[in-house]
């Protein structure tokens, strides 16, 4: 197999492109796809300040990496969610790159933050599907950490693979709230919030492994231990064995949901929000979902020492 481009022996292959690399054409091809979906989307330019959520694994130290080399002014975040070892080893991974590439790095543990509450005490409290409590406290940590540190854009590393099992979560469902705000730029609706760009929403998960293994990146290989019983892998697995029947169909999926499915959906009437009467954060009702979380954690804890609820 010969590289696509220059004609040597390839290394890697790519059957969604039906193109072949070898090592310095792959990785001149890798960078160069982040730059187009950053230009051709507008996600943020030169001279603006980026906070890269990093999470110690593959794609967001490879996006970072690459922002970077991009030559743009990046900060990483790091939140420690309190999940045993996968959580102490993923900062570390986190810690260790920032060192090495000589780059800032904030980190927020959930310990030491809002009342000490990590993501398993949330989840064993309330009941709740880890994942779930997971992401209303990231998401408030993201935000909060981006507008408090003067940040314009929040940057994360959803792949393609996430992209696509997303959509299908969503199109099973017909959620036409979360379809109508699926996108790979968010603009900064609300004062609370900075603009939430995804540069690696057309690159696969197999292309930024394929591109941290080339790098040297040293990340975390092990999955948080919640992972497996997520629903979202039952939605890459199923999308997997479509892609290698048909390959292209995931690229196809999320690129033409973009073109055509997504403005549809955002077309539609919405309701705004109002403030959260805690911490400012938009809200539908009186309080946000991060706020409603740590008031029934607060609850089912008092519940359980034998107070009055
Ligand atoms: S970290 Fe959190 Fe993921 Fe672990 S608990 Fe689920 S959402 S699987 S990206
Ligand atoms: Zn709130």
């Amino acid at each position: 197999m010969k590289c696509v481009r220059c004609r040597a022996r390839a290394e890697v292959q790519l059957r969604a492109h039906n193109a072949a690399y070898c090592r310095p054409c792959f990785l001149f091809v890798f960078r160069r796809q982040v730059e187009r979906a950053i230009d051709s989307e507008r996600m943020f330019t030169q001279g603006e300040r980026l906070l890269v959520a990093v999470s110690g694994g593959k794609d967001s130290l490879a996006l970072w990496d690459v922002l970077a080399d991009l030559g743009y002014d990046t900060t990483g975040l790091y939140v420690g969610l309190g999940i045993g070892v996968y959580s102490d080893v993923s900062h570390a991974k986190v810690v260790a790159f920032a060192e090495r590439r000589g780059l800032p790095v904030r980190v927020v543990t959930l310990e030491d933050e809002g009342g000490g509450l990590a993501v398993p005490t949330v989840a064993g409290l309330t009941r709740r599907v880890p994942c779930s409590a997971c992401g209303t406290m990231k998401r408030h940590w993201f935000d909060t950490a981006a507008v408090e540190g003067g940040f314009d854009v929040l940057v994360t590393g959803h792949n393609l693979d996430d992209e696509a099992a997303r959509l299908l979560g969503n199109v099973l469902r017909w959620q036409s709230d979360h379809l109508a705000r699926q996108r790979p730029v968010l603009p900064a609706t609300h004062p609370r919030f900075v603009r939430k760009v995804k540069p690696l929403f057309l690159t696969s998960e197999y292309e930024t492994a394929v591109y941290a293994f080339m790098c040297g990146i040293d990340y975390i290989v092990e999955e948080c231990p919640n992972a497996a019983g997520a629903t979202q892998l039952l939605y890459k697995d199923l999308l997997n064995r479509l892609e290698a029947a048909s390959p292209g169909s995931k690229l196809a999926f999320v690129k033409e949901f973009q073109r055509t499915g997504q403005p549809a959906f955002a077309a539609a009437p919405r309701e705004s929000p109002n403030d959260c009467e805690r911490c400012g954060m938009p809200a539908y009702g009186t309080l946000c979902a991060y706020c409603r979380l740590v008031e029934e954690v607060g609850r089912k804890a008092a519940a359980r020492a034998g107070a009055p609820a």
